[in-house]
């Protein structure tokens, strides 16, 4: 066998051990989204807890950023409704806290994204929850 042989079975190897691997991360829509408890209408603002759960284990993520959420009203056929979403406090056991202002009673579809560690790839979901002005 020749050197470059040798180095060619060997790239092979790795590549293929590589591959073998793969299903070992987890892929995003492993994740889920949950609404928990009652959304907190405090002065025309709501405060929704939500919870990032890896669905094969039904385990919390309580490291996850969520860099990006919004709210609209399309479950009332408002889709173009919308509503600021902040995050308001520190996430604990996986759940994570927002303030909507919602500009109408009824019920609201929150999106959000999120970098979950070991995750190469966003994490995104949607929940819905009744607001209330
Ligand atoms: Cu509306």
């Amino acid at each position: 066998m020749t050197c470059s042989r040798l180095f060619a079975s060997a790239l092979t190897l790795v590549c293929v051990y590589a591959l073998n691997t793969l299903p070992a991360f987890a892929k995003p829509d492993d994740y889920r989204f949950e609404l928990v408890g009652k959304p907190q209408p405090q002065g025309g603002r709501d405060i929704v807890q939500v919870r990032l759960v890896h669905a094969p284990d039904s385990k919390p993520v309580p490291d996850a950023v969520i860099f990006q959420t919004s709210a609209d009203m399309g479950p009332m056929g408002m889709p173009t409704m919308t509503a600021p979403v902040r995050a308001v406090m520190a996430a604990k056991d996986g759940v994570y806290g927002f303030e909507v202002e919602p500009g109408m009673t009824g019920t609201w579809a929150i999106h959000l994204a999120a970098k979950v560690q070991g995750e190469p790839e966003t994490v995104r979901g949607t929940i819905t929850a009744d607001l209330v002005t």
